[in-house]
């Protein structure tokens, strides 16, 4: 908290009285105090306004109008202990909790120094690993499901305080973790972003697990040019909040500081006592448009801004100061001084500060302290031998365990392992009405692929539970948890699905190492069903669409073909420091091919590294996930019939995908086929023959030929499948032609 170097006014008895005058636990101190936070709050938005004007920075946004509701939120919470999530009109309660001028202008400027993001960032993006104040992005109300998981992780940790223990071999050595037993997480949002589905959905959850969030609404009627009545039905979100159950509700004239503050410790009171999560709708204002790029005088006449500006914060809290004889005009006007003084110290550091250098561009995609690549995760098997037999039986093979079996045994090994996996999606849990388990009446489901059966019942629904029916929901929460160090293990229970959580694939899971530029990292693993090939799967049971997460920087996207392979590849997905995309073809699960034998629970394979299925002369083959089976069986019969051998490739991880394997096989055959199932064209395949064609044009004697579905959807008739999904005759096909071109 800044200090203030004036005194409170006046010297006599009365003074003392003035001292010890609080208004709503507020001291004169901390009046004055706040009234300085949000000068400066005021001034920094100016001096940006002054300097995007001289071209010197490059965006600006302003926290004008809710600087009360911001003080009173940073008087009311812990910086360091609770957890913040707020947005990007917080400027002065990210004042309050300490972050300083020169900080948040260093981002306005873009310089590499800055904490934030080290100029990776618009201004005004909060983020401040010392405080607690987790990275921010640009999409309207992402952030509320994250701090939802923020709040379920602080309360994981108090239930289970061993999982905060530091370990070394994996992402753990890495991710500190701590929590305060009665920690609030705080998140805001705008009026207009109470419209966003993500909003509910993290509601929903908070209430239901009387999760210990504040949920902040600063309410300025407006979302860029639309009016809060086109946004809320009846124009109040309080009304269509208040029957939330587990919920203590305030609202509040946010442009009143000792009102707001009233409101603020009334609701932290209750999240701190574990009653359940808060809301306060605050009622601010917004004098300086949506951004400097927005002119609201455009869609708001002078009327109702001159309405509005009665109600400036700071206008308020003045005339509320003098009126109090806390201070008099002329101790404000010093005080006015000297934090514009400081405001002009720390613009002039800032634009002195370097640029980021550009070789920096690339850095923290990825964990730059634990590489899936590298041969720390490169391991063997390890088969659990039949006890030696006594009466000279022959010794019997271990038994040959599906994809499916893997996939569970390998989830409950690292859970037994490591305490901050939590695993939960729909229908994951063996049953979410716990007595009917305990009361042993009914078996248990454990997902609708029954990959997660059993661990409800060995782990508790801590760690194991179900999910509401809202994908945004799991990886939101997801990236929240992973943020505190959690890992969370969570399902997506089809591919086709996966859309309503697009928003935190794409935006926020694979970036928060990036744009806070290392400060945080959400390492979580997402595990989806997909594919086809399922004879019924039709349109929305058998979409592929891998390309679309590969296109995306900072996301792992794994695609295992057989059992060993996937329980492999799904420990180094949990075991590493970088976000997994898990993806596990639904037909594979239960299928003959690719069985093996338990390879026990520390059995790894590094990402990036292909597996040569079988060695060839005349063609290559790339592929991975259920084409892998097909492929193998059209080479056999090529074989077979016409004695040409195909070099055949599966991928097994696809970002990152094994360049010198593709390479050292196609200098080999020079003639490859790129075979996927997804739809041909813009497919994943399209990047590996296009690379293909580029670096190694020279070896080649033929086209590089693709394999794929139809560009088209996939029907429910078999007939219909079976012309759309790549066949094990297409592939025959192809595979002759290309050797014998
Ligand atoms: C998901 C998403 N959609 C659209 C935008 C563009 N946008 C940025 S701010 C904003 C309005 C937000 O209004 P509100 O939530 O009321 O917050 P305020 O800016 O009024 O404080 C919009 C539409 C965005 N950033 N993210
Ligand atoms: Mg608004």
């Amino acid at each position: 908290m800044a200090t203030v170097k004036t005194e409170p006014k006046g010297s006599s008895t009365a003074l003392a009285d003035r001292k010890e005058k609080t208004y709503e636990g507020l001291t004169q101190q901390q009046l004055i105090d706040g009234y300085r936070t949000m000068y400066l709050s005021r001034k920094l938005d100016d001096r940006e306004i002054l300097l995007k004007r001289q071209q010197k920075i490059f965006f600006q946004i302003s926290g004008a109008g809710h600087e009360a509701i911001g003080v009173a939120g940073g008087f009311a919470l812990k910086p360091a202990y609770d957890w913040f999530y707020p947005y990007y009109r917080d400027r002065a309660l990210c004042l309050t909790l300490g972050a300083t001028p020169l900080e948040m202008l260093l981002q306005a400027v873009g310089a590499a120094d800055d904490p934030s993001s080290g100029g990776r960032q618009m201004p005004s993006h909060w983020g401040y690993r010392r405080l607690n104040i987790v990275t921010q992005s640009s999409p309207t109300g992402t952030q509320i499901l994250q701090a939802v998981g923020c709040a379920e992780a602080g309360l994981y940790y108090a239930r289970q305080p061993q999982a905060t223990r530091k370990a070394t071999g994996d992402y753990r050595q890495f991710k500190d973790v701590s929590f305060q037993p009665d920690e609030v997480t705080y998140v805001s949002l705008g009026d207009g972003t109470t419209s966003e589905g993500e909003f509910w959905e993290a509601m929903n959850s908070a209430s239901n697990r009387k999760s210990p969030i504040m949920f902040v609404v600063e309410d300025n009627e407006y979302a860029i040019s639309v009016p809060v009545e086109v946004q809320t039905p009846g124009g109040n979100i309080s009304r269509l909040v208040a029957n939330y159950p587990n919920f203590h509700f305030e609202e509040v004239e946010g442009t009143d500081v000792v009102a707001s503050y009233a409101a603020m410790s009334r609701a932290v009171a209750y999240v701190r006592a574990r009653k359940g999560p808060a809301f306060v709708h605050a009622h601010v204002i917004r004098p300086y448009s949506h951004s400097l790029s927005d002119d609201e005088r455009l869609y708001r006449p002078e009327q109702e801004r001159q309405r509005d500006a009665q109600r400036d914060p700071i206008t308020r809290l003045k005339m509320f100061l003098v009126r109090e004889g806390i201070l008099d005009e002329n101790e404000i006007n010093r005080l006015d001084k000297e934090i514009e003084h400081e405001v002009q110290e720390a613009t002039d550091r800032a634009l002195d500060a370097a640029p980021p250098a550009k070789d920096s561009a690339t850095k923290f995609v990825y964990s730059p302290d634990l590489d899936p690549i590298s041969s720390v995760f490169e391991t063997q098997p390890v088969l659990v031998q039949a006890p030696v037999p006594t009466d000279g039986e022959p010794k019997k093979a271990p038994a040959a365990k599906t994809m499916a079996d893997l996939i569970n045994s390998c989830l409950k090994d690292e859970m037994r392992r490591d305490e901050r996996i939590v695993i939960f999606g729909e229908d994951v849990a063996d049953c979410s009405r716990e007595q009917y388990l305990q009361q042993k009446l009914i078996k248990g489901k454990g997902g609708v692929f029954k990959l997660t059966s059993g661990l409800q019942c060995e782990f508790s629904s801590d760690r194991v539970f179900n999910s509401p029916l809202a994908e945004a929901n799991i990886v939101g929460r997801a990236v929240g948890m992973a943020t505190r160090g959690l890992k969370p293990v969570v399902e997506i229970q089809f591919f086709d699905y996966i859309w309503p959580a697009m928003m935190q694939l794409r935006d926020e899971l694979p970036l928060i190492r990036w744009r806070s530029n290392n400060g945080f990292s959400a390492p979580a693993v997402i595990r989806v069903a997909i594919g086809g090939y399922l004879t019924g799967g039709a349109i929305y049971h058998s979409q592929c669409g891998e390309s679309i997460f590969t296109h995306i920087p900072g996301l792992r996207v794994v695609f295992p073909s057989n059992a060993l392979d996937a329980a492999g590849l799904l420990r180094t997905a949990i075991r590493c420091d970088d976000p997994v995309l898990f993806l596990e073809h639904k037909r594979l699960y239960r299928e003959t091919f690719g069985r093996a034998p338990y390879p026990g629970p520390d059995y790894m394979v590094p990402f990036g590294k292909a597996r040569v299925v079988q060695t060839g002369h005349h063609v290559t083959v790339i592929t991975y996930g259920a084409v892998v089976p097909r492929a193998l069986q059209a080479a056999q019969k090529l074989q077979r019939e016409h004695g040409l051998s195909v070099e055949l490739v599966d991928l097994r991880t696809l970002n990152p995908y094994d360049w010198q394997t593709i390479s050292a096989s196609v200098r080999k055959t020079n003639r490859v086929i790129v075979a996927y199932e997804d739809s041909l064209s813009w497919g994943y395949g399209a990047e590996i023959a296009a690379r293909i064609a580029d670096e190694l044009f020279e070896d080649l004697d033929a086209p590089v030929r693709r394999v794929a579905a139809k560009d088209t959807f996939v029907g429910y008739h078999p007939q219909l499948e079976n012309a759309i999904l790549p066949q094990i005759d297409d592939l025959l096909r192809a595979m002759k032609e290309l050797a014998q071109y």
